[in-house]
């Protein structure tokens, strides 16, 4: 697999860079299509395949790629409206969303659809565990803790998600609060007019070349890397945007397998020197403290960016340009075609519902870091191919679905130190969380030299709530994040993940995941309990004798925690199966019973009372 990857990387730069030489001024005659909205908090989702045309009004001249090329997309049952991608679902927030979601896709396989950047249940998150088999419905409920923000959904299939994401299995979410949330007057709403969603992907396509010139078709996929030269925003090459002369918000999702984008906003569509302020108004975490004006922006594999844009100060029908501009060649993996990725046409007789003609400073309150004492501090390494037989991971050891890497206590606070040790950069994300960055060393951004960064003092690329962060290469990250809500059995299928979100690095296993539990501070590192064993405790509550009963004949050591994790009695077991236990020494409340042998474990909360 590793030597294919290779070998198609270059096979895939080869190509990119015979296209760009024939490169002639894009033509950005595609109306940019608007996801249609659907809000909850009942939905009813289908998951199927369809045709699609990347480029509808035919704006390519070195591809043919106006035909008609299978995909896979979501669309609210009775729609279909979506023929590459989803909806845009809304997700109140303090609501509770009930979602059924059908796979009717053509071919005979699973999927599943994690909500990125949401805290939910470990059953309810869509990772890789909560597979939809072909033909079936998953009926996961959210309760939406979140703030105000906009997240996405798409496919975390184990080892597929690549190709199940290039195929198209990828929308977007926004969690709003139109009665509470105070700036939601003041920012532009008026969906599709002023609120703008862009979901920006790379892609590749087979190409026939028996014609001139080669016509598409297929998306490419199946193989990895799945990636290519070519850039969609909301499922077209060359898209074109009419935005009214106003303040215009823009909410970017960078939904590509691998690559980085560098974007910036100018009337320049070569080479550009003078940009339009982007102001940064919200991470994937939600709103910053302050509006933040940037000239540029690298968004990462995974992030969201709201930017506000003032067009009132360019002319009626003047073109602006998304720009392509450079990425650090450690965070560049590989060629995008063309000098910009969209086209935005300010038109004066666009009125939004709720016109917005002035930024506002403040946005949120102050910025500081989430409340309550670090807990615990975990180190980690994403290590590079040469250092772990040929595979991307995270401190050397693959994933596996079975097996638990991080016990988490829940309602804590931790930090988590990663350290990039590999020579290229890595979009680190995390499930269930929003975390803030405390700390960074090394290059960042699209700096050429290494600096280092402290919280309070944070630059626009550090700042924010969010569960993407990209750490260059040789860098190191520190984030602050609380684990709350949703403590769940410690289970290897409780388990949520964090990962490289480039995707081929993820399906190539750089991947682990932690539970969140409510009991106690447990080993590090544990196997699920194996079918074969069972151990009842009981009886639950108990006062005074605990007796064991079940199928562990090995000898192993019986031992109780608190909920602050100590541990307050331990006790070899010779013949667990059926063991007594006084437990009229220890003090009343929850405690977790747990049983080890050299091959097998087993967990139960008792109440004592
Ligand atoms: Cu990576």
């Amino acid at each position: 697999m590793k030597l294919r990857f290779t070998t198609l990387l270059f096979m895939c730069l080869a190509l990119a860079a015979g296209f760009s030489s024939g490169l002639q001024a894009q033509n950005f005659a595609n109306p940019l299509p608007i996801p249609y909205l659907l809000p909850g908090p009942e939905f009813d989702i289908d998951i199927t395949s369809a045709q699609h045309n990347f480029d509808p009004n035919a704006t390519l001249t070195d591809i043919n790629l106006n035909v008609m090329l299978s995909t896979y997309c979501y669309n609210e049952v009775g729609n279909t409206g979506m023929t590459y991608n989803g909806p845009t679902l809304t997700f109140e927030k303090g609501g509770e969303m009930n979602l059924d979601i059908s796979n009717n896709i053509d071919e005979d396989m699973g999927t599943t659809v994690h909500w990125h950047g949401l805290n939910v249940p470990a059953k309810e998150d869509g990772g890789p565990h909560q597979v939809i088999e072909h033909g079936a419905t998953w009926s996961p409920t959210l309760p939406i803790v979140d703030p105000v923000q906009t997240i996405w959904y798409h496919s975390h299939l184990m080892d597929f998600t690549t190709d199940q994401v290039i195929r198209g299995m990828a929308g977007l979410i926004v969690v709003e609060d139109p009665q509470n949330d105070p700036l939601y007057s003041e920012l532009p709403h008026d969906y599709g007019v002023n609120d703008i969603p862009l979901n920006i992907q790379e892609k590749g396509f087979v190409l026939d070349s028996s014609t001139t010139p080669p016509t598409a078709t297929a998306i490419k996929a199946g193989e990895k890397p799945g990636n290519g030269p070519w850039t969609l925003v909301n499922g077209v090459v060359n898209a074109v945007a009419r935005v009214p002369r106003q303040v215009v918000r823009l909410r970017i999702l960078n939904g590509s397998p691998r690559k980085m984008f560098h974007i910036g906003l100018s009337t320049e569509l070569e080479n550009p020197t003078t940009f339009a302020d982007m102001v940064m108004i919200a991470t994937g975490g939600g709103y910053l403290p302050a509006a933040i004006p940037v000239s540029s922006s690298l968004m990462a594999v995974g992030d969201r960016i709201e930017f506000l844009v003032d067009f009132s100060s360019y002319e009626n029908g003047t073109t602006l340009y998304m720009s392509n501009l450079a990425v650090p060649s450690d965070a560049n993996y590989g060629t995008t075609l063309g000098s910009a990725l969209m086209a935005f046409v300010v038109d004066e007789s666009i009125t939004p519902d709720n016109p917005v003609t002035t930024i506002p400073d403040e946005l949120d309150t102050e910025y500081k870091l989430a409340e309550g004492e670090v807990a615990r501090t975990r180190d980690k390494e994403l290590l590079g191919k040469k250092g772990s037989g040929d595979l991307w991971t995270i401190d050397g050891t693959p994933m596996d679905m079975s097996v638990i890497n991080d016990i988490v206590l829940v309602n804590t606070k931790e930090k988590w130190i990663i350290h990039n040790t590999t020579d290229v950069a890595h979009p680190f994300h995390i499930h269930k969380v929003q975390f803030q960055v405390t700390r960074y060393d090394g290059l960042l951004g699209t700096m050429d030299d290494p600096g280092q960064w402290e919280y309070p003092d944070l630059p626009p690329d550090l700042i924010g709530y969010k569960d993407v962060q990209l750490i260059r290469a040789g860098a190191t990250l520190e984030f602050e994040a609380r684990f709350d809500f949703f403590p769940s059995p410690l289970l290897a299928s409780e388990g949520f993940m964090y990962h490289c979100h480039i995707l081929t690095h993820e399906d190539n296993s750089m991947m682990h995941q932690f539970v969140v539990v409510d009991s106690a501070d447990f080993p590090t590192s544990v196997k699920e309990p194996t079918t074969q064993n069972v151990l009842m405790v009981h009886p639950n509550p108990v006062a005074n004798t605990l007796t064991l009963k079940g199928s562990f004949n090995e000898p192993g050591t019986l031992r109780i925690y608190n909920l602050a994790g100590q541990m307050i009695k331990e006790e070899a077991l010779n013949v667990p199966a059926d063991a007594v236990l006084d437990v009229r020494d220890l003090p009343r409340g929850a405690v977790v019973v747990e049983f080890s042998t050299v091959s097998d474990r087993f967990i139960q909360k008792v109440l004592l009372e």
